[in-house]
């Protein structure tokens, strides 16, 4: 038994997550936890709101909302979302919660004390009217390439372009809308990455079977030369910097985010007496770290996070793989908030239940390239795989075991030559399953289990139990009997890509639960025996509902950006 943590990239607090977001992060993550429980090792699988920065002030802001109560709300309608995508977090925490400010001011001091911190003087742009230093995205004005008059400091919405406050025609702020600005000079604190090149190579070259996404892009970096980061910021929804001259200045969101992730766990641990927090972070060599997010945040995971945690000289725990992914696109372009393009993941939970989406999402998941989301792809593999390969392979065979025998698995026989090529495939199948969930290599796990429901199918093709049923009922009965045990073994394989359906079959069949073992593929045939003849289940309901043409069309154009929803 091995001690996994599994951490998923922490989402943004101020925007509500799209599909791209959930198979970028928090689903593959949750499969891969999920997939570890059940083999009996100790997990724990921690995420939480990442709560500070810019946008979130702003978008509390515009909600006429302080930002306390703007975290709080949103904080509980994402976990209720996530929980109804089945997402089986050991902890879900909040970045803004003392937990996490002790352990940032504790790493920061700690930074400090060992020379990795230095203070730098920089012009900033500052608002007597709001009496503070105003961040880029604080300032508005007039795009100086295409005119748009709402641009934002960091970047014009309206053409895309990237921009310095300064180049803003009649800037104004966008707190109070002031257009008397000065441009003062202020301090800011900086992580002097640029020393600690050696140590994070050294750290990187460390890990060991990464995929290629992850390490190219930790190498970009390290090869471009890491420049100094700037650590603190000029707002007040954040963790206070513990420094003489900071008061009014909180830490960069991204330095607190990821520390997250401790602080997190160690709310897990003070919810409940008894729970060690520690055991998972602080020398922790047997522990195996393995975080997941999408490919915009590698680099802060690959070298910002392990400078905070190496440079502070303490033994915590770094992560030891991170896999990353690339997008998933909608119908060729971007998931796009603002213009309405793409599913939701409040909008999808609506439409149709979380095991859905859950399989479709791994088997498309973008990890060799970037995949996409239509509507027509998503329609043909529910009703082939999910509908016609396994619910329906579900429901014929109970039927028929019903009508024949009657509602009880019917008495076994003696092993055929066919019944042997069956377990022999099933059990190749369930190896190269295991091991690719074990690599992390989602889209063949999932095409492996789609492969495993499709062996079930091609042995009743070939043995024919229907036919049999007339001659040799006997037979037939066996038939059925290795069937439906495998059914047992299907549920727990389904498990971690389908946990609910996984469940209702473990139901129907009157069986244990599918969440608490792991087929072992060398002792089979002892594994399609533990339903033993005369053991009763009961009449299943369609599992899956096909999607018609009607339907798909008008999911299509609803949410094709086109026509904003009424
Ligand atoms: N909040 C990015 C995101 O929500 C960012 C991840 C933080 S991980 C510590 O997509
Ligand atoms: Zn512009």
């Amino acid at each position: 038994m091995a001690r996994h943590l599994i951490t998923s990239a922490l989402p943004y607090i101020n925007g509500t997550k799209h599909l791209g977001n959930l198979v970028g992060s928090m689903l593959p993550a949750d499969v891969f936890a999920r997939f570890k429980r059940q083999q009996g090792h100790e997990v724990l699988y921690i995420c939480a709101t990442d709560e500070h920065g810019t946008p979130t002030e702003i978008a509390a802001l515009k909600a006429g909302q302080d930002f306390e109560t703007f975290c709080a709300e949103r904080y509980a309608s994402e976990q209720k979302l996530y929980a109804a995508f089945r997402l089986s977090f050991d902890f879900f925490g909040r970045t803004s919660r003392p937990q996490n400010h002790e352990l940032t001011q504790h790493l920061f001091k700690k930074l400090d004390e060992n020379g990795w911190i230095e203070e730098k003087t920089m012009q900033m742009i500052f608002s007597p009217a709001d009496n503070r230093f105003l961040p880029d995205r604080y300032v508005e004005g007039t795009c100086p390439h295409c005119g748009y008059d709402k641009a934002r400091g960091d970047q014009c919405e309206s053409c895309g372009k990237e921009l310095e406050p300064t180049e803003l025609k009649n800037p104004r702020s966008a707190i109070s809308g002031s257009t008397a600005l000065e441009v003062r000079a202020t301090k800011h604190l900086y992580l002097r990455l640029s020393h600690m090149v050696d140590k994070i190579r050294a750290w990187v070259d460390s890990r060991t079977g990464w995929p290629h996404l992850s390490k190219s892009i930790a190498h970009k970096w390290l090869d471009e030369g890491l420049q100094d980061r700037g650590i603190t910021r000029d707002l007040t929804w954040g963790v206070p910097v513990p420094k003489p001259g900071y008061e009014k200045k909180v830490f960069y969101v991204w330095f607190d985010a990821p520390i997250g992730y401790i602080a997190a766990t160690k709310e897990w641990a003070d919810a409940v007496p008894g729970r060690d927090w520690k055991s998972w972070w602080y020398n922790a060599p047997d522990v195996t770290y393995t975080q997941f997010m999408g490919k915009d945040n590698i680099n802060f995971h690959s070298i910002n996070f392990p400078a905070t945690l190496i440079g502070s000289g303490e033994p915590w725990k770094t992560v030891d793989f991170i896999k990353g992914f690339n997008w998933l696109n909608y119908n060729g372009g971007k998931f796009s908030t603002s213009s309405n393009r793409g599913v939701f993941m409040y909008q999808a939970i609506e439409i149709l239940p979380p095991d859905y989406w859950r399989y479709y999402l791994m088997s498309r998941a973008p990890e060799s390239s970037d995949s996409d989301f239509t509507w027509a792809d998503f329609q043909a593999t529910v009703n082939k795989d999910l509908a016609d390969v396994l619910g329906n392979l579900v429901n014929r065979t109970l039927q028929f075991c019903a009508k024949k025998f009657g509602p009880a698995v019917p008495p076994a026989g003696p092993l055929t030559a066919e019944d042997n090529a069956f377990i022999a495939s099933l059990q190749s199948a369930i190896t190269s399953y295991t091991s690719n969930l074990e690599a992390k290599e989602f889209r063949k796990a999932t095409q492996d289990l789609r492969a495993i429901w499709v062996l079930g199918n091609e042995y009743l093709a070939t043995t024919a139990p229907w036919t049999a049923a007339k001659e040799n009922p006997e037979r037939a009965g066996h038939i059925l009997n290795l069937v439906i045990n495998f059914l047992r073994l299907v549920a727990s394989l389904s498990a971690p890509v389908i946990p609910d359906t996984a469940e209702k079959i473990a139901a129907i069949l009157n069986t244990d639960s599918p969440h608490q073992y792991w087929p072992q593929a060398d002792s089979l045939q002892a594994e399609l025996k533990a339903l033993a003849p005369g053991h009763a289940f009961t009449i299943p309901e369609v599992l899956f509902q096909k999607l018609d043409d009607d339907t798909t069309t008008a999911l299509d154009a609803r949410f094709s950006g086109q026509a904003k929803a009424a």
